[in-house]
């Protein structure tokens, strides 16, 4: 087996070894039987197989334990693996934080869930986890966000925690993580801990040899401090025997298919083998004679990994609070029938095996729940240790922060022609002028597209953030420059790398830090709009953690058009209205997105717990995180006051810019940069058609979900609930024809034929477009006036005045 570093051996109090030890059993008991519980008896009476994955948390209870029970801080904060979340449950139901109802109900509706969630565990789970890789990033950014707080003086002075991982070794794999490290040396990462669970398997087969050298030159070439933690107490003693030396050297040579096929087999397998390895050495033979199947099994299956002492002790060792990676050698199914076997990844343990582990834990039928069931120590001495352990001796760790208040109105001069992404860049420059809570509260955030999403003019105002000041040398030289590219601990723009993946992960981080960190923070993060689908699935991990956060994109669409084909973006209005958590607008106009913006501020920090009213049919009083689709087009401003009621309006989703008239044969709906083209083609088609209307679509997203939410409630029985878009639509003629535009994908406003059961056609981009102007590009796509006007009179071939 390769490596070679071993950390001393720990001194730990032997009454506290002891309970710890007591304790690891009756985890990996809990877990396993939970797995089983949900597999071989509740699907008793569906027939349902639900997975199993009890190797793969097996193997972590000693770690777990050595962690929750041993290490842990109230301030820390964990991002256990998916396949833990059997060994987290069992933590946490000794703790007193999990109850039996959750863990028989095991990945069943309302159960404790298959992998932590923040959102729908009770047992105080820190961060999802789930899709592999994201979890371990989310760690090193929440520990960057910690920073940014800790830089300011925002009141609370909580004590610092450390961010850790408990990842499995082919969560290494994941290319995000690697972006992760980059930028975490880059911002100067503290108190950061992953610990990787390397037990050499994945889930179709056993890892690569030699991997874990790769690591420690990887992690030691970004500043990590990386310990490994690989022989137990038992080896450790072996070596120091006559003889021990050649076990060491067989054991650190041993390939990690041999060893993981040797550790399946057991004892009398281990023996055979290492004879004939040993055929030459007497001592080496003595060593392995002197112990009899069972201890010799013992003896080769005490990685560290699943050794308490070891691991306690690599864990209190750390003086520091630079980065730190823990490889700690493990077998997968460790204390299992199926330990070690490369196809154990979904394995269950069939009711015979798991009858033989029932006997060896000596836990009597009936009593598999009971908390203290089959161990030696008295239960008082237990639970007293329980009671005392670190991690929760403070009670709730999540934490509350205060609303911040933000502004009913964002103040902004609007220019008679100006882009939306103009817009956005006049308005935060506005906020940065602020000198209220609401504006120190804001912070942003960009993957190397700063300046080209128009956040210049902030930055200018409020300095980008760094842990240690960095002068921008333009400036100290005297060199004329546009932006002011100072770095400080008072900065508010956090400056990434070009990684859409760490951006995401970024927001989530700073999105969470009211729960995380007890302060309240405000981000915004800019990205180009087509590069959201290559952090789409941390986006889609953020809003799962319920992380609040406004992400704008742009430039959108093909309305890029000069920039070509690999800039434009089609899918993502879709991506906006199909994203749980996230509301999506798309304004045309400034006015629009400066109403937006306001409302956002306030709609970020809504508490996800609240009741929520029936007519809230959005459930805003709950918030959520919010997209802004933005454009580079240079539009035509409309000359008007935003009133009350168009702001709930834009708020909606959408408002008559031309009202149709009693006799309307026909609607042209449009959404964001293509405005003006709708806007003259309704100008046209109004010279020979009467009654015409204009409908501005703010937001198809929530249009849609208003729409849906207002067909359950009343098909639930709540006859009075109507949706906006059946308001605006109240009074249109059924025969009245529906034509739809926008710069992306026809099907985001398509739906809104069935709202009153019209004909529609929508316009909309469904190739990826090419360079030109902007004229040529709408032409070739089909969203330019005249191909609105063709529809209309497809749609609704027009009857003269
Ligand atoms: C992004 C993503 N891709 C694929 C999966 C499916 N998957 C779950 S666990 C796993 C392998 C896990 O290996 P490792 O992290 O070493 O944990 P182990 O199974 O060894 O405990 C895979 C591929 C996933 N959860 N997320
Ligand atoms: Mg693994």
């Amino acid at each position: 087996m390769d490596g070679s570093r071993v950390s001393p051996v720990a001194p730990l109090a032997n009454d506290d070894l002891a309970v710890l030890t007591e304790l690891e059993r009756k985890i990996l008991w809990l877990a396993s039987w939970t797995i089983h519980n949900a597999n071989h008896l509740r699907d008793s009476t569906d027939g349902l197989k639900v997975g199993g994955h009890q190797a793969s948390s097996a193997s972590l209870a000693t770690i777990m334990t050595a962690l929750y029970l041993a290490t842990l801080r109230p301030q820390d904060r964990v991002a256990v693996k998916p396949h833990a979340a059997p060994v987290f449950h069992a933590i946490q139901y000794l703790l007193g934080q999990q109850t039996q109802a959750k863990l028989q109900a095991f990945r069943a509706l309302g159960g404790a869930q298959s992998y932590p969630s923040r959102t729908k565990d009770t047992d105080d789970v820190d961060f999802s986890t789930g899709s592999v890789g994201l979890g371990v990033a989310q760690t090193l950014f929440a520990s960057l966000a910690q920073d940014y707080l800790r830089a300011r003086d925002f009141g609370a002075r909580l004590p610092e925690g450390r961010m850790i991982s408990l990842m499995g070794d082919a969560e290494m794999d994941e290319g995000n993580i690697f972006e992760a490290i980059l930028e975490g040396w880059k911002q100067g990462l503290r108190n950061c801990w992953w610990v990787i669970d390397y037990n050499r398997q994945s889930l179709d087969a056993v890892v690569r040899e030699g991997l874990w050298a790769r690591y420690e030159a990887l992690f030691r070439a970004f500043g990590w401090d990386v310990v490994i933690v690989k022989h137990g107490t038992l080896q450790r003693a072996a070596f120091a025997e006559p003889g021990g030396e050649r076990l060491r050297a067989w054991i650190d040579t041993c390939p990690n298919q041999l060893y993981s096929a040797l550790v399946f087999q057991g004892g009398a397998a281990w023996r055979k083998r290492l004879e004939a390895e040993f055929a030459d050495d007497p001592a080496a033979l003595a060593l392995i004679a002197r112990r009899d199947d069972a201890a010799l099994a013992a003896l080769m299956n005490n990685l560290g990994g699943h050794d308490l002492p070891s691991l306690i002790d690599a864990f209190a060792s750390i003086d520091h609070d630079r980065p730190v990676c823990f490889i700690c050698y493990t077998i997968k199914g460790m204390g299992l029938p199926l330990a070690g076997h490369k196809d154990n990844h979904a394995g269950l343990m069939n009711v015979a095996q798991m009858e033989t582990f029932r006997a060896a834990m000596q836990v009597r039928a009936g009593h598999e729940w009971d908390r203290f069931e089959g161990l030696r120590l008295p239960e008082t001495m237990l639970q007293d240790f329980l009671a005392n352990v670190g991690f929760t001796r403070e009670g709730p760790r999540r934490r509350q922060a205060a609303r911040i208040a933000t502004p009913a109105t964002l103040p902004v001069a609007i220019a008679p022609v100006m882009s939306t992404q103009m817009g956005f860049g006049a308005i935060l420059n506005e906020i940065g002028k602020l000198k209220d809570d609401f504006a120190a509260r804001i912070v942003t955030t960009s993957p190397d597209v700063t300046v080209s999403t128009n956040l210049g003019g902030w930055i200018n105002r409020r300095g980008l953030f760094a842990r240690e000041a960095l002068r921008d040398t333009f400036k100290s030289e005297r060199i004329p420059s546009t932006f002011n590219w100072d770095f400080s601990p008072q900065g508010q723009h956090l400056e990434l790398g070009i990684a859409e993946m760490n951006l995401f992960i970024a927001l989530s981080a700073l999105g969470l830090s009211h729960s995380l960190h007890g302060e309240r923070l405000l981000p915004i993060g800019t990205v180009y709009d087509p590069f959201i689908c290559r952090g789409l699935d941390a986006l889609n991990y953020a809003c799962y953690q319920d992380a609040r956060f406004i992400i704008a994109g742009t430039p959108s669409g093909i309305t890029l058009a000069p920039e070509g084909g690999a800039h434009q973006s089609i899918s993502t209005p879709l991506i906006g209205m199909a994203q749980p958590g996230l509301a999506a607008f798309e304004p045309a106009f400034v006015d629009e997105l400066a109403t937006i913006l306001a409302w956002s501020f306030a709609y970020l920090q809504n508490d996800a717990k609240v009741e929520v009213s029936p007519e809230d049919l959005l459930a805003d009083a709950r918030g959520g995180a919010v997209y802004l689709r933005l454009s580079t087009r240079p539009v035509e401003q409309p000359q008007r006051a935003v009133s009350a009621a168009l702001q709930r309006d834009i708020i909606a989703g959408g408002y008559w810019l031309r009202r149709p008239g009693p006799n309307c044969q026909l609607v042209v709906a449009y959404t964001g940069a293509v405005a003006p083209e709708a806007i003259q083609a309704v100008g046209r088609l109004g010279e020979t058609q009467r009654d015409i209307g204009l409908l501005a679509v703010t937001s198809a997203d929530r249009l849609k979900a208003g729409w849906m939410a207002a067909n359950r409630a009343r098909e639930a029985g709540d006859r009075t609930a109507r949706s906006h878009i059946e308001t605006l639509f109240a009074d249109l003629p059924a025969h009245c024809g529906l034509v739809t535009v926008l710069d992306g994908h026809p099907t985001t406003l398509s739906w809104l034929g069935s709202v009153r059961g019209q004909k529609l056609r929508p316009l909309g981009v469904e190739q990826f477009g090419q360079t030109g102007s902007i004229d040529d590009l709408y032409r070739i796509n089909g969203i330019d006036a005249a191909a609105i006007i063709r529809a209309a009179h497809a749609i609704a071939p027009s009857r003269p005045r």
